[in-house]
């Protein structure tokens, strides 16, 4: 018997970008017992049908846009006697399409690092419940991963989360309602001793795989003190203070390294928080700038943002503090107007954003817009073949719309070709060429270089483009940039490097613990097993 977890693609580059954390979260929530389980992300290659046996258990990760190809993956290998669990935001969102679609024999909603222990402990013992409420758990239950059974030289980036939930109420995000707003934060230690172990393998790049790096704004402290709120007050200042924590740990470590993050616009208000961050070798951060409108906003529960000329000099002000600006646009919200395309480039394009995305309005399933769209279309639903279009995740890829919400005056190919354009525009060679003189050496020019187009490539061939031609195009060369892009990615591994915190005379024993090694990883006792320092 063995134990399988898959990350289903339809897209396989044979090189991705960003380690899809989950998979080595669960690993290591594996039982001892049930030895060390296969990972198969297929946006590195499909899984092989003969490698699923009787009686293997294998896991799978579904989110919304992955579920068709999920589903596919639980029914071959239910057809071949494996128990078939799924995970993940969708299946907690939709447990009882994972059954009819994807012939489950279980479910985990939320979490999975205390859960599947259990799911995995049933399913040796041929008695699986139906579902298993994961639940939130808190920041420290949060299982660090185990990288030990990462193959290094297939990723750029790998990823370690350090807080989970967001205080906001976006309306076009899932995350406040799947993950909650309170945020759920990790010991710094922690984090600090997974990155130490990825640096030891050679990886220098991190994505901190956050909802929202800056879970308490200045605001958020000054209405507790005018509210006289002092709980309240306490709370916040111990969140924000092991932020800062964290971030002084960061800046202790190897100065090649580099993170990055997402993080609400209101950091920009906040030079202390800014600086910590530059200290910390966090280089960048995706800011939700969504629409550069006073309208746009108010559309998507985010009129907390800036926007106009205010919006270009908070954009700014991070570069200015050392902290490069990945900026994230919607296209498609009601009150986009052609014009809108053209102002919003104008604003990308300005000093402040070193890489943009401009995403397709989408309504994901758990947030506000979808549940409005869902309303909206109970009496008269909207057919594609005999699925509704509220169900777009199951329509297969060849005939699924490109946008699902018809707009009050541009039709979908309009905000697609004009989406399009603004894609080009942003990343011409020109304006690549311009941007990326915010590097220091030849070396990391390139690298910049090569990231956006690859950025965008990646982008053109999952939904935006225009025709399938085009998409072919797009995956060949995103193909081929990954490749260049993996070797100036690396680092020379450092096995021996030690946390910083480790050297010190008082710090504690579990302080001292590296986050994996062969022998110490998820018990049947539990996770957390102290290793006394040699
Ligand atoms: C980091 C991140 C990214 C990164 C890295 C992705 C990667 N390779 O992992 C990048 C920036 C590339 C990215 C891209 C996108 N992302 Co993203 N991303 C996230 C983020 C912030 C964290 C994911 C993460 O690593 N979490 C840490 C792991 C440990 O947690 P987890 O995945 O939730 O897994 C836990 C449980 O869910 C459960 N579980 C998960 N799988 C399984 C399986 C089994 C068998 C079991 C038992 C349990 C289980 O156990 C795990 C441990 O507790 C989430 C937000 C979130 N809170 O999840 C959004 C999120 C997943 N992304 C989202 C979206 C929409 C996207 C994009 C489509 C954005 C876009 N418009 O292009 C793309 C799609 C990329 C793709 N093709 O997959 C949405 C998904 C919504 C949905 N309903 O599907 C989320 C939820 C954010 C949101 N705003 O709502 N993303
Ligand atoms: S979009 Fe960002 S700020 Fe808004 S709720 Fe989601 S994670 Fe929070």
């Amino acid at each position: 018997m063995r134990v399988h977890l898959v990350n289903p693609s339809d897209n396989s580059f044979g090189t991705a970008v960003i380690t899809p954390r989950w998979l080595f979260v669960l690993a290591a929530a594996t039982p001892q017992s049930a030895g060390d389980p296969i990972l198969v992300d297929e946006s590195l290659e499909q899984i092989l049908p003969e490698s699923i046996m009787p009686s293997d258990i294998v896991g799978i990760s579904v989110h919304t846009g992955n579920a068709l190809r999920g589903y596919q993956v639980g029914r071959m290998a239910r057809a071949r006697g494996a128990w078939v669990v799924y995970g993940g935001i969708h299946a907690t969102l939709f447990p009882e399409e994972a059954f009819e679609r994807g012939d489950a024999h279980a479910v985990v909603k939320g979490d999975g690092d205390i859960a599947w222990g259990k799911v995995v402990k049933d399913c040796l013992a041929g008695k699986p419940s139906r579902i298993y409420e994961g639940g939130r758990i808190e920041g420290s239950e949060f299982l660090p991963a185990r990288w030990d059974l990462i193959a290094p030289d297939k990723y750029m980036w790998a990823s370690v989360q350090t807080i989970r939930g967001c205080p906001k109420h976006c309306s076009f995000c899932s995350v406040w309602r799947t993950d909650g707003q309170r945020p759920r934060q990790r010991q710094y230690q922690r984090v600090i001793d997974e990155i130490v172990d990825l640096r030891r393998l050679g990886f220098r790049f991190i994505a901190l795989a956050d909802d929202n790096f800056y879970p308490v704004t200045l605001t958020d402290l000054r209405l507790a003190r005018e509210q006289n709120n002092t709980a309240k007050l306490a709370e916040l200042t111990a969140i924000r203070g092991e932020r800062f924590q964290l971030m002084d740990e960061l800046a202790k470590l190897p100065k090649d390294m580099v993170f990055f993050t997402q993080i609400t616009m209101e950091a920009g208000e906040d030079g202390e928080f800014l600086d910590a961050m530059r200290r910390a070798n966090i280089k960048g951060a995706l800011v939700g700038v969504e629409a550069v409108t006073p309208e746009g906003l108010k559309a998507v529960f985010k009129d907390w943002n800036y926007s106009g000329e205010a919006l270009a000099k908070q954009l700014q002000t991070f570069k200015q503090h050392g902290v490069h600006v990945l900026g994230s646009f919607i296209f498609g919200l009601p009150t986009d107007k052609p014009a809108t395309f053209d102002a919003t480039v104008a604003m990308a394009l300005k000093p402040g954003v070193t890489f943009a995305q401009f995403v397709m309005m989408t309504p994901f399933p758990g947030t506000v817009d979808f549940a409005r769209w869902e309303k909206e279309q109970a009496s008269h639903p909207t057919l594609v073949g005999d699925v509704p279009i509220t169900r777009y995740w199951l329509i297969p890829p060849e005939v699924r719309p490109k946008m699902f919400t018809p707009h009050p005056s541009m039709s979908s190919d309009e905000i697609r070709e004009r989406t399009q354009k603004v894609w080009d525009r942003f990343y011409n060679w020109r304006s690549i060429w311009e941007r990326s003189a915010c590097t220091p050496t030849l070396r990391a020019r390139l690298g910049f270089i090569f990231l956006s187009k690859l950025y965008r490539q990646m982008y053109a061939g999952t939904g935006i483009s225009t025709d399938s031609a085009r998409r072919k195009k797009s995956r060949t060369w995103a193909r081929w940039t990954a490749r260049q892009c993996k070797k100036l990615f690396q680092a020379k591994p450092m096995p021996s490097l030690e946390s910083p915190s480790w050297g010190l005379t008082f710090a504690s024993s579990l302080l001292r613990r590296p986050a994996f090694s062969a022998t110490e990883h998820q018990t049947d006792t539990g996770p957390f097993v102290v290793i006394p320092k040699s």
